[in-house]
């Protein structure tokens, strides 16, 4: 029995068979997750410069009065939505919160490749894009967000349990037991980040799972360079960098069977909005925010819909078969690759020079002896 995976960087739960009633749920689930509220929205996103009462009203077969109660009602959560005879509806801010609803709606009003159209005149009041068919992307078609939790891995492992769909994701806007690897702490300040777990169902072997935390880092990456102007680093095999700080980390946790994954729970913390003293005094010289690295505060659900965006993108090219595409460019942003690391495994400590990513995304460092060794987990250190 081969149990190589199980090393350090996997919480690996061996499940029985059927031990659990993982039945999907029905097909029409994606629907039911579209409020009226995310529609309303999804719509009012992908018409900037307002649309008409009647043709939201039309689009969502409700009435008129029903479609200005619920824009009464995402005023009152914070929602800055001007109305006027000539206007129709035009949404102009968006509070900071995390509304499941509003995610939902970034995610359905443009999908990759497509950008949010800019205002451009206050002419045509019609729809220019209807809602994105229920399905058309994986990650983020089901979002749930709690004010607080334990920690939002463990919210999905329940879910998981349950039998729910992959792509489900639930956002905390804090953790009271927020964890990285191997058990450590991860502090989550209420409403200072984005705190968040995904579930998903890959048909992977579970040793090829680390493809899943290499695809995950390329997409925070591109989400945060595209969101911030910032130049994020990847630190193998679970750190976003900047400036040699970590502003963020990824927990990949796993269920699987001998020979077949049966889940994976992607745990991801983001420090986006901390000021500098907000973090302990431990965490000063080794973390940072985004708020830090680029002077402005940033819009956490902005930046959780594009974060959502790249990574059902990237696990879109892992389930096709295509981790070289990503590999490549984790390699081109990568910190550790072509230089010098020491690897502290358990007890054990490996010095070497980093050389590149296996096929499984292991890390292959060439050691002071000369040896190729294939590392999969572990805490690296860069020698400067
Ligand atoms: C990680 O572990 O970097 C994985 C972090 C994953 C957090 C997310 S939040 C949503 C989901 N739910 C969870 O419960 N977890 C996931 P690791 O490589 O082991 O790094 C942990 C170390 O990072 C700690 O020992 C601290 O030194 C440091 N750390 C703790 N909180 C931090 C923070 N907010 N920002 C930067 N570094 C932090």
């Amino acid at each position: 029995m081969n149990h190589d995976f199980i090393l350090i960087d996997f919480v690996l739960v061996l499940v029985l068979e059927n031990a659990f009633g993982c039945e999907n749920e029905d097909d029409d689930e994606d629907e039911k997750k579209m409020t009226t509220d995310a529609k309303i929205l999804s719509a009012l996103r992908a018409n900037l410069d307002g649309v008409s009462g009647a043709e939201l009203a039309e689009q969502l077969g409700i009435s008129r009065a029903a479609v200005w109660a619920r824009i009464e009602e995402l005023r009152k959560v914070g929602y800055d939505i001007e109305a006027g005879p000539h206007l129709g509806y035009k949404l102009v801010g968006s509070p900071d919160a995390l509304h499941a609803d509003d995610l939902l709606a970034r995610l359905n009003c443009f999908r990759w490749g497509e950008r949010p159209r800019e205002p451009q005149s206050s002419k045509p009041k019609r729809l220019v894009r209807t809602l994105a068919p229920p399905g058309e992307f994986i990650i983020g078609r089901d979002i749930r967000v709690f004010e607080r939790t334990t920690s939002t891995n463990d919210v999905i492992e329940k879910l998981a349990r349950d039998g729910v769909k992959e792509g489900v994701v639930v956002f905390a806007e804090s953790q009271t037991s927020g964890r990285g690897r191997l058990g450590r702490k991860w502090i989550s300040p209420e409403r200072k980040g984005l705190w968040f777990s995904i579930l998903l169902r890959p048909d992977l072997r579970p040793q090829e799972t680390t493809q899943l935390t290499v695809a995950s880092a390329t997409a925070l990456r591109r989400a945060i360079q595209s969101e911030t102007g910032l130049k994020p680093e990847i630190k193998w095999p679970n750190d976003i960098l900047i400036a040699g700080k970590k502003v963020a980390g990824i927990l990949t946790e796993l269920s699987a069977e001998l020979d077949r994954v049966r889940h994976v729970i992607l745990g991801i913390g983001v420090d986006v909005n901390q000021g500098a003293g907000e973090f302990p005094p431990e965490l000063r010289k080794l973390a940072t925010s985004l708020k830090i690295e680029s002077g402005r505060a940033i819009s956490r659900p902005e930046l959780a819909a594009a974060i959502l965006r790249e990574l059902d993108f990237d696990y879109a090219r892992i389930c096709a078969g295509q981790f070289t595409a990503v590999a490549d460019e984790w390699e081109a942003h990568c910190a550790t690759i072509g230089n010098d690391v020491t690897i502290q495994i358990g007890g054990r400590k490996i010095r070497g020079r980093a050389e590149s990513l296996d096929e499984d995304g292991a890390l292959l460092v060439r050691t002071e002896h000369g040896h190729l060794e294939r590392i999969t987990g572990g805490d690296v250190t860069v020698e400067k």
